[in-house]
């Protein structure tokens, strides 16, 4: 049996419903394709929310980490490709507003993720979820965290498998929003429970 971190975060911004911690809540605990699911609430707050992951990748040693996030405004459930070395972008929930600064000063420029992200993709198509690879994770708390880990697998020669998932909103939060698209609860995770089994099955 492998042990699968699976992490997504609490609400941000405008948002007042990220629909990434029911579902992580939910799967927390299971075990799917021989993996142990350690489900993690991550908070948005570019000081913490790294370090958070780092202390749980050290703690729980999983063989691999996927990350959950909202992309408001997404149709589709999106694996995303690489990570960059840039912090930017809007407000977190601590009230740090980064302007063009780096992550890691003495990063890669960027790291691609080592999810099996194209398999994922065909596997949700196959199973009737819209979905496509997508190129970029911009550069708010998302981008962060995939960065810090693939960074943290790279540096300590970690045999980590790392990404990221994005995912629409749900209906609960389309409602309180009022202009996006988006899916219910149960597609959204068994689309995730999809993308666990795009994964090298182990048996023991
Ligand atoms: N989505 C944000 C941060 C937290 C979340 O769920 C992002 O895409 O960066």
């Amino acid at each position: 049996m492998k042990t699968l971190l699976l992490t997504g975060f609490e609400p941000f911004l405008q948002l007042t419903v990220n629909p990434t911690m029911k579902i992580v809540e939910e799967l927390n605990g299971l075990e799917i394709n021989g993996h142990r699911i350690v489900g993690k609430i991550l908070p948005v707050d570019f000081r913490a929310s790294g370090k958070e992951l780092l202390q749980l990748l050290e703690a729980e040693k999983p063989d691999v980490h996927i990350s959950l996030g909202l992309a408001a405004g997404r149709y589709k459930i999106t694996p995303e490709r690489v990570a960059i070395n840039v912090q930017d972008g809007d407000v977190d929930n601590k009230g740090n507003r980064p302007v063009d600064e780096v992550i890691q000063a003495n990063g890669e420029p960027g790291y691609f993720s080592t999810l099996p992200i194209r398999k994922m993709v065909e596997k949700l198509i196959q199973n009737g979820f819209p979905a496509e690879v997508s190129n970029t994770a911009g550069t708010y708390l998302c981008n962060n965290v995939m960065y810090e880990a693939l960074h943290y697998a790279q540096k300590s020669n970690n045999k980590l498998i790392s990404g990221f998932i994005h995912i629409p909103a749900s209906h609960e939060l389309a409602i309180a929003h009022g202009k996006i698209p988006s899916w219910s609860h149960e597609d959204l995770k068994n689309s995730i429970i999809t993308c666990i089994g795009a994964l090298e099955h182990h048996d023991n």
